[in-house]
């Protein structure tokens, strides 16, 4: 698997590039495609390397404390316990024809230097397009581990839409998301969990707050599982009590966008008419201003990757993306409705891997 996808990053890049430089530093700066190409599902593997060459062959330049977990890959492995023993591994690694491809998107620019002072006369170039671009197109074993995802999230929210009452705090109910999501076997959230009731549901990004939910209030949940480094994100948007007129317009909109958008998508369509569709239906019944973002976008190993349905962004769905399908109308002071599904673009249509009922949830 792994071979055949560093293989694919090949083909997507340079014809002179001899070799790529993944580097997985600490936290915040991690690279993604440091997993990608090794495969590894578990492990940090911090201040880590992997070296990778276009007959699909690479080698992982590891601390002895990553040694176990990096036996895992297929790839070769030299591990280190100095700096200069990390130093002397990266030359030998980096000594190749060509020039040496680095994703510029990710690697922090004191690690640039530093490879830069290490394979010193060497040129190096930046490969983030073609990362991203080889990203976009999901393997057997990227599916299943994104399936897996979403249907943990789908059943985390059932559980949780049982135990939501009123006088809930907004962070009470991410805390029994995440906590429902994580018996079920995720490693985590797949970021931080947007729980928003009332009005507050008219912020699409809004950070969870002491808020109570009260009768006749939305109650939104945007939230992800992480499972195996894979990501689902989900939104429903949910009553509690009775919806008045207002709320059950704009909720029927919503979905009805948000059923023709994912009925659009097939191989070979653009992501900007995917995206007019649901958002004509939205204009149409007078919200257009209101829905003030694209309509989806990629997902993967990072929840926004690479692709996405928007007005702005030229791209043809091709089998085997996986992207999300979210419109919603947004009422500043009222609230706001959103829906969203990670789908799996197939020839003739869309698989949704994050299966929950779409229709009006009065609680
Ligand atoms: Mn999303």
């Amino acid at each position: 698997m792994t071979e055949r996808r560093i293989k694919r990053i090949f083909e997507n890049s340079p014809d002179d590039i001899g070799a790529i430089l993944l580097y997985n530093g600490s936290e915040p700066h991690q690279d993604v495609n440091f997993f990608y190409v090794t495969g590894l599902a578990k492990g940090l593997f911090e201040n880590s390397a992997a070296v990778i060459y276009p007959d699909g062959s690479g080698i992982i330049i590891t601390s002895k404390l990553e040694e176990e977990s990096a036996r895992k890959s297929r790839l070769d492995m030299e591990t280190f316990s100095t700096k200069r023993e990390f130093r002397d591994a990266m030359k030998k690694a980096l000594d190749v024809d060509g020039r040496i491809g680095i994703n510029f998107e990710d690697i922090p620019h004191t690690s640039y230097r530093k490879f830069k002072y290490i394979a010193k006369g060497r040129k190096f170039t930046d490969v983030s397009e073609p990362l991203e671009k080889t990203r976009m197109i999901k393997d057997r074993e990227e599916i299943e581990r994104i399936k897996k995802a979403g249907k943990i999230a789908a059943e985390g929210l059932k559980a949780m839409a049982g135990s939501l009452c009123e006088g809930m705090a907004e962070y009470e109910a991410a805390a029994i998301l995440i906590y429902e999501m994580m018996k079920r076997g995720a490693t985590g959230p797949a970021f931080e969990t947007i729980s928003s009731f009332g009005e507050n549901s008219a912020e699409p990004h809004y950070t969870s707050g002491g808020r109570k939910l009260r009768r006749g209030d939305f109650a939104l949940f945007d939230f992800g599982a992480r499972y195996d480094r894979y990501n689902s994100d989900i939104t429903r948007t949910f009553i509690m009590g009775k919806a008045d007129r207002k709320q059950r317009e704009i909720y029927e909109i919503v979905r009805e966008a948000q059923e023709a958008g994912i009925d659009a998508i097939r191989e070979g369509v653009s992501g900007p008419d995917v995206d007019a569709v649901a958002r004509e239906i939205i204009e149409k019944a007078g919200y257009g201003d209101m829905f003030i973002h694209s309509l989806g976008h990629g997902l993967g190993l990072k929840v926004h990757d690479g692709g996405g349905l928007s007005p702005r962004m030229k791209m043809e769905l091709k089998e085997n993306m996986v992207l999300t399908v979210e419109p919603g109308i947004y009422i500043p002071g009222f609230g706001g409705v959103r829906i969203e599904d990670d789908i799996l673009v197939r020839k003739n249509g869309a698989e949704i891997l994050t299966e929950f009922p779409k229709e009006m949830m009065e609680l």
